[in-house]
């Protein structure tokens, strides 16, 4: 792999970040991360959805225009990713005036290439997922299974897009390449939604939605918001239908990862992937759906009062770094399951992993090596044994999990490495072979321990920055180095640190509740 493009789902605007979008942003920013570590190459993109009758109704409720909602909030998005160092490398907005642009131009070419045509419809819109929904997909009171509310009945004369022309060809693509939809399981679901689709409607009348992108050649429709969204991907990197696209869209598309919420799979997968058929681009590698985050196993709702910001979490624990946040995000949910927030888990898990036992023993064995060799690592105490092996071991089982998004199961390999360095330093007691005057074997022990303990940072770094940082300024190696620069024997003969120098990495978090009980 000689590049890498990562993306998320980019955020409606019409309210502020709550932990289930900053779930989606922390695991793409942590696979980011880690894939710096093995590609030179490196892009990461994320963004929000400014457009669309969601946003309109909200900015009418609050009597402010469309534009000072998405201004407003925008930037709360920004300062959320901001607090948590979410890294991209791209924010776009489907307000930026070059996108906009390229979306109408999109449009235009999928008007002369026949795959749009126009159509008079009646039809069931759900405001909440901004699409059309049939009877079947709503639940036994007539609602969206998702929304819980009515859907509205919309008659216009449209757009439509010729979907089920790309039928065949998707699912082909999908069952011939097991890696396009993960995880696994989900290929299924989509393989049984494009057994009943339709085409779809790509344009709103302008006189019952105005907040969208015109189209270019009949000024009384918008765009229908998906297909303005969806184009973000490939816009935001400079691609352009009539004409050569940039060089960051040569350079980076496709997107080896597209990371968005199981909710969404279907535009993702259908929707977008025949868009990208119909225009001859190249379709991403995978696209890959994660579960839902629920507080205390409820759903989020404004309604009830339970949508909580990362902002609220951090301040309630008094934490002046995400890591912990990060962290607990990433191993709240295994394979692409629905996780679960609560205050009380969050305060265990971290308080376990991160400071008694990773923390801890970085610090404990530190303060011996002050103690007994005055923070010199001596030539005779390099060596290399079990915990060498398993440390490199752990490197590339954490790559395979990595390949496959598995955020949650390659931070249990970190840890577990740490376990085993637990067990080590306990089983080998350095404090009774110093005591009984075996220098030479003591050294050896706190050695392989502190070696580990390089892989430990480089490795957790994704998730956790700010701690890795720390760890690695006391292990005096580089934290921003490539993995396969990762090897044994990474600390070398001589002063390693000073007493005064050792830091902890993490403290224990005590206090306060974020969730209103
Ligand atoms: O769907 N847990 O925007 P959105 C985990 N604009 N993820 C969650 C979540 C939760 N409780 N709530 C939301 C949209 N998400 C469109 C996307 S992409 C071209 C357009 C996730 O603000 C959700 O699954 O409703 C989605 O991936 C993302 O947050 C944005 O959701």
């Amino acid at each position: 792999m000689n590049k890498f493009m990562v993306t998320t789902a980019i955020d409606y605007v019409n309210g502020a970040p709550h932990i289930g979008h900053a779930y989606e942003k922390i695991l793409t920013d942590v696979l980011f991360r880690h894939f710096k570590q093995r590609v030179e190459k490196t892009f990461f993109l994320t963004g929000v959805d400014e457009h669309g009758i969601k946003i309109q109704k909200t900015a009418a409720s609050l009597n402010i225009a469309p534009k000072e909602l998405c201004d407003k909030n925008a930037d709360q998005f920004k300062q959320c990713w901001e607090l948590l160092d979410i890294n991209y490398d791209k924010f776009i907005r489907t307000t930026d005036e070059d996108h906009k642009k390229i979306v109408q131009e999109i449009f235009e070419k999928l008007l002369e290439k026949g795959d749009i045509y126009k159509h008079k419809y009646e039809g069931l819109y759900c405001s909440g997922c901004e699409c059309f929904l049939s009877e079947k997909d709503l639940d036994e009171n007539g609602c969206c299974p998702i929304h819980g509310k009515k859907p509205e009945l919309v008659s216009e004369e449209n757009y439509f897009f010729k979907l089920t022309k790309y039928k065949d060809a998707i699912i082909k693509h999908i069952k011939e390449n097991p890696d396009f939809i993960m995880p696994s399981f989900r290929a299924n679901e989509v393989l049984n939604q494009l057994e009943n689709i339709e085409d779809i409607s790509v344009s709103r009348a302008k006189t019952n939605v105005n907040w969208g992108i015109e189209v270019k050649s009949d000024p009384t429709q918008v765009i229908y918001v998906w297909i303005d969204a969806l184009s973000n991907y490939i816009t935001a990197l400079g691609y352009n239908p009539n004409d050569e696209s940039d060089e960051k869209f040569k350079t980076f598309w496709p997107a080896n990862f597209q990371i968005i919420g199981k909710d969404i799979l279907k535009f993702h997968s259908i929707y977008w992937i025949a868009i990208l058929m119909a225009l001859g681009v190249e379709l991403p590698k995978t696209i890959y759906a994660h579960g839902w985050i629920t507080i205390d196993k409820n759903k989020m709702s404004k309604s009830t009062g339970n949508v909580i910001s990362p902002k609220t979490v951090m301040d309630a624990f008094e934490l002046k770094e995400p890591d912990a946040f990060r962290y607990f995000m990433c191993t709240s949910a295994q394979g692409g399951k629905d996780g679960n927030y609560s205050d009380e888990d969050f305060k265990e898990r971290v308080n376990a992993d991160l400071a008694n036992n990773m923390g801890n023993l970085l610090n404990r064995t530190l303060n011996m090596l002050t103690k007994y060799f005055d923070g010199n690592i001596l030539a005779q105490h390099i060596c290399e044994g079990e915990l060498t092996k398993a440390s490199i071991e752990t490197i590339s089982k954490v790559k395979e999990h990595f390949d496959k998004v598995e955020l949650s199961e390659a931070a249990a390999e970190i840890i577990s490495l740490v376990d085993m360095a637990n067990k080590y330093v306990n089983d080998n007691a350095p404090w009774t072979l110093a005591k009984e005057g075996k220098m030479d074997e003591c050294g050896k022990v706190l050695y392989s321990i502190l070696d580990l303990m390089t892989k430990v940072a480089v490795l957790i770094y994704p998730y956790c920055p700010n701690i890795a940082q720390k760890m690695a300024q006391q292990l005096k190696i580089d934290i921003n180095m490539n993995l396969d620069e990762l090897s044994a024997k990474m600390i070398k003969e001589g002063k390693l640190i000073e007493k005064s120098e050792i830091q902890p990495v993490f403290l224990r978090m005590d206090s306060e509740f974020a969730v209103k009980k």
